[in-house]
């Protein structure tokens, strides 16, 4: 039996990719470094239409021409190992598709080097974990537009099926899809920390019960903010640990890992200069989190006040409600304003309307929020921060003061927001058309001679200070 589509490395994302991609009747080769993985997968797929291959040689000649290849390993230099070893096994017109968490600068440069050989080239932005793989992942493809017309049909197939349409999209040349699937990532790290600001502030705040704050999750979850991230974190707080009976999330050790899509993103933005400061936070608060043995230590010597809230436990929810809402949206507003510069920057030509529609389903940061993000975007497709556009202009002027009386309250008691804080300085700081940098220039020009602008003449001005003082 010749395949249709061939799989390389069969960890959790290869495994599941490849069994979505054989059930909607492509035959698939798989391939893993390791022989026993592959192995395991052949007795587990007995009777369907997956060919193992033990040599990336056999898994290569059992693919139909020209080839469609998806390498699902671990992002970094297995990548590299990868295509050094099949690359050479190729024929001019077949199709490498990196469905990794690759760096969109080792996507951009691993595509050369497809060039040079006359093969095709996808960086394929993958999210949706071990369920969404196998049952429709959101994908986000860049890379050669002939390359992913050849296998656009499958892609289809296997995505999640929004409700705006298949959750698949081709986003623009080079590392496009990698770059998008990145900045969903930094969104998603900046999503998961609002939530566990929310829940610290119920829980140490206002004292409530797991139960009581997975009801609170649920009910928001039913409303707009209806997600997929709610949706767990209502199931995680009504998990109890077997063993114990105790609730599962709280025998969990708090600390977080950062790995390096949010980071990078973080690192991205910086360097085209673009205003993610939530995304940012998202990350640091991570970086805090892991220092755990001192911050057991600092508690014992640092004071601050008591975390308990004196509030009515039903006005401070509500406020909190506003304050999810709008740091949510900030947190898309940020990421989707770095998408449209690194567009910019990188040539990408993103439609940004599309990207929120492929997040619309099987991605970590599904949510009913996208449908009006995407309506927003698609009316004013250049659209600077979505907070300029309605229902977000109308939600912010209705709801502001909930989210700042929320961030006090946290501040008042010793509760770190860096999420929800950093969401309301950054739109209080994009309103302000007069900003106290003017001071950070004359600051720079007298200490670096650096020079500043003049708000009442055009030019460049440099002071002596110190002379004229
Ligand atoms: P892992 O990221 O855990 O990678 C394991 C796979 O990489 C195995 O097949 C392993 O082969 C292979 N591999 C390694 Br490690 N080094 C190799 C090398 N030098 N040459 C050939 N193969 C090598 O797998 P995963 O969790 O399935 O994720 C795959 C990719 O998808 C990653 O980039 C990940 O970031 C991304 N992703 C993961 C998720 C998720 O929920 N897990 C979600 C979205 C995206 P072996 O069996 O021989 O060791």
């Amino acid at each position: 039996m010749k395949a249709q589509f061939g799989v390389i490395g069969l960890a959790v994302m290869g495994q599941n990719l490849a069994l979505n991609v054989e059930s909607k009747g492509h035959p698939v080769a798989a391939y893993n470094r390791t022989a026993d993985r592959t192995k395991a997968f052949a007795e587990r797929t007995q009777g369907r239409k997956v060919v193992p291959a033990y040599t990336l040689q056999e898994f290569v000649a059992t693919l139909e021409r020209p080839r469609a290849i998806l390498v699902m390993v671990k992002a970094g230099s297995p990548v590299d190992d990868v295509l050094a070893e099949l690359f050479p096994l190729l024929a001019p017109g077949d199709l490498v598709m990196d469905g990794g968490n690759s760096h969109y600068d080792d996507t951009d440069r691993r595509l050369k080097l497809a060039e040079e050989r006359g093969l095709l080239y996808l960086g394929v932005g993958i999210s949706g974990g071990e369920a969404g793989a196998l049952h429709g992942p959101a994908i986000m493809a860049g890379g050669h537009l002939e390359g992913y017309a050849r296998v656009k049909g499958i892609l289809t197939k296997i995505a999640a099926q929004g409700p705006e349409g298949p959750c698949c999209g081709y986003f623009g040349p080079g590392s496009a899809g990698h770059y998008v699937k990145m900045v969903h990532n930094g969104i998603e790290y900046a999503i998961m920390q609002t939530l566990a600001e929310a829940y610290d502030l119920m829980k140490r705040g206002l004292g409530m019960s797991p139960h009581e704050m997975a009801d609170v999750f649920g009910e928001w979850n039913r409303g707009e903010l209806g997600s997929y991230l709610l949706e767990i974190t209502e199931g995680i707080l009504r998990t109890r640990d077997p063993e114990t009976g105790a609730p599962l999330v709280e025998l969990i050790l708090d600390t977080a890992q950062q790995k390096g899509t949010g980071k990078w993103s973080t690192q991205s933005a910086l360097d085209i200069g673009a205003p993610a400061p939530t995304i940012a936070a998202a990350v640091f608060a991570r970086i805090v989190s892991a220092l755990k043995d001192e911050r057991v230590h600092a508690e014992k010597l640092i004071p601050g006040p008591e975390p308990h809230l004196a509030a009515d436990r039903a006005g401070f929810l509500a406020d909190l409600h506003h304050a999810v809402y709008l740091t949510a949206v900030s947190a898309y507003a940020q990421g989707l304003r770095q998408l449209r510069d690194a567009s910019q920057e990188r040539g990408y030509g993103l439609d940004l309307a599309e990207v929120a529609r492929v997040w619309m389903a099987g991605c970590i940061i599904r949510s009913k929020l996208l449908v009006p993000i995407r309506r927003a975007l698609t009316a004013q497709p250049d659209l600077p921060i979505l907070f300029l556009a309605e229902p977000f202009r109308s939600r912010w002027r209705d709801h502001h003061a909930s989210l700042r009386r929320i961030v006090a309250e946290a501040h008042r008691h010793g509760i770190p927001a860096p999420a929800m804080s950093s969401a309301l300085d950054f739109v209080d700081a994009y309103r302000t058309g007069r900003l106290p940098a003017n001071l950070i220039q004359a600051q720079r020009d007298w200490f670096g001679a650096h020079t500043y602008e003049r708000v009442d003449r055009p030019g460049t001005f440099h002071t002596e200070w110190e002379a004229i003082r």
